[in-house]
C-alpha cells in the first residue's frame, strides 16, 4: 500500500492539502479496530504522518488519561472536563503545532468521542458538549473522520481475546456501548462530509482498503 499512496506527494491537490496540514480522526465503539487501521493508514502515508490520540498525547494529557481511565466512581461531568483539559493541552502543544508544519495529524479519538460517550452514553447535553469543545480547541476541527462501525457485543469479544484486564468503561454494560454507537451513527448523518462510516466488520485489510478510498476521494475534492 505504501508505494501507492507516494504517487501522490506530485499532485497539485495534494500539496494544496498539505500546505496547511490534514487533521484526520478515528472513531467507534471499544475493540472496532482503530488502533489496527490508524497504524496501518499511518504506514501507507509515509514521513509527513504525526500519530496521536485521546485522551493523552502529550505528558500533561497522558496523566489526565490515566486519572479517566483508572478513577472508579468518576461522574460524567467530570469525565467531560479531565477530556476538555486534556484536550486543550494535546490541541496547543502538538496538533496545531504539527499541522502548522504541514504534517497529516492523525489521532486516535477526537471530539465525536466526547459526544458520543459523555453525552449519547453519559446523558450530558449535546449544546453544552459543543460549546466546551469550541472553546477548548479554538474551533479545530478534524478535516476527515472515519468511523468504524461495528455492533459493540462484537468489538468487546474482539478485545477481550487478547486481554485479560478490562478497563473501567469497557465493564459497563451493553446498553451504554449500544448508546455510544448511536451517538457515532449521528455524527456520520449529520457531518457526511467529514464523517465517513466505514464497516468494521470486514477483515482488517477490506477496512484499510475503504479508508484509503475515502482519503484519495478527500485528496481529490
Ligand atoms: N473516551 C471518552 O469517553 N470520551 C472522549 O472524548 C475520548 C475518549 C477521546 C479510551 O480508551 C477510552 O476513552 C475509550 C473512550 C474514552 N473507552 N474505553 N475503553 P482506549 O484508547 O484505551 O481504548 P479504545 O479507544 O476503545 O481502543 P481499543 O479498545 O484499543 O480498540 P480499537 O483501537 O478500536 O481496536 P484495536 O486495538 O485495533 O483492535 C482490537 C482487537 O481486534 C485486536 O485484537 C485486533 O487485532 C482485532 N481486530 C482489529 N481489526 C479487526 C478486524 N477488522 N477484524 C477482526 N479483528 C480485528
Amino acid at each position: 500500500m505504501k508505494g501507492t499512496l507516494h504517487m501522490k506527494p506530485t499532485s497539485p491537490i495534494r500539496k494544496e492539502k498539505l500546505k496547511h496540514g490534514i487533521f484526520i480522526t478515528f472513531e467507534g465503539v471499544e475493540g472496532a479496530g482503530k488502533t489496527t487501521q490508524v497504524q496501518r493508514l499511518a504506514a501507507a502515508l509515509g514521513p509527513d504522518v504525526v500519530l496521536t490520540r485521546e485522551p493523552g498525547g502529550t505528558p500533561i494529557a497522558e496523566r489526565i488519561r490515566h486519572i479517566f481511565l483508572t478513577s472508579d466512581g468518576i461522574t460524567t461531568m467530570t469525565e467531560l472536563l479531565l477530556l476538555a483539559a486534556a484536550r486543550a493541552q494535546h490541541v496547543n502543544e502538538l496538533i496545531r503545532p504539527a499541522l502548522a508544519a504541514n504534517k497529516i495529524v492523525i489521532c486516535d479519538r477526537f471530539i465525536d468521542a466526547t459526544v458520543a460517550y459523555q453525552g449519547y452514553r453519559g446523558g450530558i447535553d449535546l449544546a453544552l458538549i459543543h460549546q466546551l469543545n469550541r472553546v477548548v480547541t479554538g474551533g479545530l476541527t478534524p478535516d476527515l473522520t472515519f468511523i468504524l462501525d461495528l455492533p459493540p457485543e462484537i468489538g468487546l469479544q474482539r478485545k477481550q481475546r487478547g486481554e485479560t484486564h478490562r478497563d473501567r468503561l469497557e465493564r459497563e454494560p451493553l446498553d451504554r456501548h449500544r448508546k455510544v454507537r448511536k451517538g457515532y451513527l449521528s455524527a456520520a448523518k449529520a457531518d457526511p462530509d467529514r464523517v465517513k462510516l466505514i464497516d468494521a466488520a470486514q477483515s482488517a485489510d477490506t477496512v484499510h482498503t475503504a479508508i484509503l478510498t475515502e482519503y484519495h476521494k478527500y485528496l481529490s475534492q
